[in-house]
């Protein structure tokens, strides 16, 4: 080690303070930094190839998809096959989950949710874009394939998650239940070093990340709360400001090194919102509670929902504890 720690270093050190792991779950996530270095590359060069814009295809969620989320989606499960410690992943490009068949991969003792490339409308324009994953150890017997049963469990059980920031540098954030660590890729070396130990979220912030332009499809309560963060400049000497990049990821990690609250509710005839639960607010949640802060769906714990199915939708309030109580006390008052 010449004075950087890398991600390969800390996760073998880690896995050494916990006396009876096997080390498949630090390969595991070995080999997923290892596919956000290739599909890092391939963003980052995707103004010079071919790689930009629609596939021509509508993914599972009736949405376009693009030649990068597929390029993505293709390298992580490609990634977790080959690697051996994982039996399945479900994507959220992907209808069903896929079971590795593979002798070497079916007897895995983990399975992987993943969303291969977040806030893939910001692709083309050159906005920060993300990975989000969520591990899972396996609950079906090792003797057969993986099962759903596998995947929908509460977020509360996850092994491990993270998150992988393609923005103006690299970075890797995850968690395995004892603390979140960030580490920037060195792109010189081609290595993610340990930048952010430790990581907690302020329990305040000013920062508030909602899409305004469904504001009037946005339950009374929604409504209310972003009243109530536009006028604080007015009574207070604390105003907020509105940050919305669009990919959740971005708009989490900011949230989570500056504080803030990132709010995508329910709307008018979409009960559940937009963003998904296994893929996306299971991972980002267990990372912002073991920073400190905290994530709702409005009246239950994001962790404690029951999953009854894969591309499951449900509102979300994440972020700094006292924001995210403080959006709650506006939804306990009634108006849903
Ligand atoms: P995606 O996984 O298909 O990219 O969708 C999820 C993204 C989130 O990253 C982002 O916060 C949200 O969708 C943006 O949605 P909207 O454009 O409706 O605000
Ligand atoms: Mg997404």
């Amino acid at each position: 080690m010449i004075g950087v720690q890398t991600l390969d270093e800390f996760i073998i050190r880690r896995q050494t303070d916990f006396p009876y792991a096997t080390g498949e779950l630090s390969r595991l996530l070995r080999n997923i930094a290892l596919a956000s270095k290739i599909v890092n590359r391939e963003v980052n060069k995707a103004g010079l190839v071919d790689v930009l814009g629609t596939t021509g295809f509508t993914n599972v969620q009736g949405e376009e998809v693009k030649k990068l989320d597929l390029l993505a989606n293709k390298t992580f499960i490609a990634s977790l096959e080959l690697g051996g410690q994982c039996c399945g992943v479900a994507s959220e490009e992907n209808e069903e989950f896929i079971a590795f068949e593979a002798e070497s991969s079916r007897k895995g003792g983990y399975v992987v949710a993943i969303d291969p490339l977040d806030g893939s409308s910001n692709i083309d324009v050159n906005v920060s874009v993300g990975t989000i994953f969520s591990i899972y150890r396996r609950v079906s017997s090792p003797e057969g394939l993986c099962k759903a049963e596998d995947f929908l469990q509460k977020g509360s059980e996850q092994a491990g998650a993270g998150y992988v920031i393609y923005g103006s540098s690299t970075m890797l954030v995850y968690t395995t239940g004892h603390g979140v660590n960030g580490f920037t890729l060195d792109p010189s070396i081609g290595e993610f070093c340990l930048s952010h130990p430790d990581m907690t979220i302020p329990q305040d912030g000013k920062t508030y990340s909602v899409n305004t332009g469904n504001f009037y499809d946005f339950p009374e309560s929604v409504k209310e709360y972003i009243k109530y963060c536009k006028e604080r400049g007015q009574q207070t000497n604390s105003p907020y400001s509105a940050r919305y990049i669009g990919s959740m990821v971005a708009d989490v990690h900011r949230n989570l090194i500056i504080g803030g609250i990132y709010i995508y509710p329910s709307l008018n005839g979409f009960p559940d919102g937009k963003i998904r639960l296994v893929y996306e607010c299971n991972p980002m949640s267990f990372i912002v509670e073991q920073a400190g802060g905290m994530a709702t769906d409005g009246s239950r714990r994001i962790l404690d929902i029951e999953p009854r199915e894969l591309h499951q939708r449900t509102p979300i309030f994440l972020g700094s504890s006292e924001m995210v109580s403080k959006a709650k006390e506006f939804f306990d008052k009634g108006t849903k």
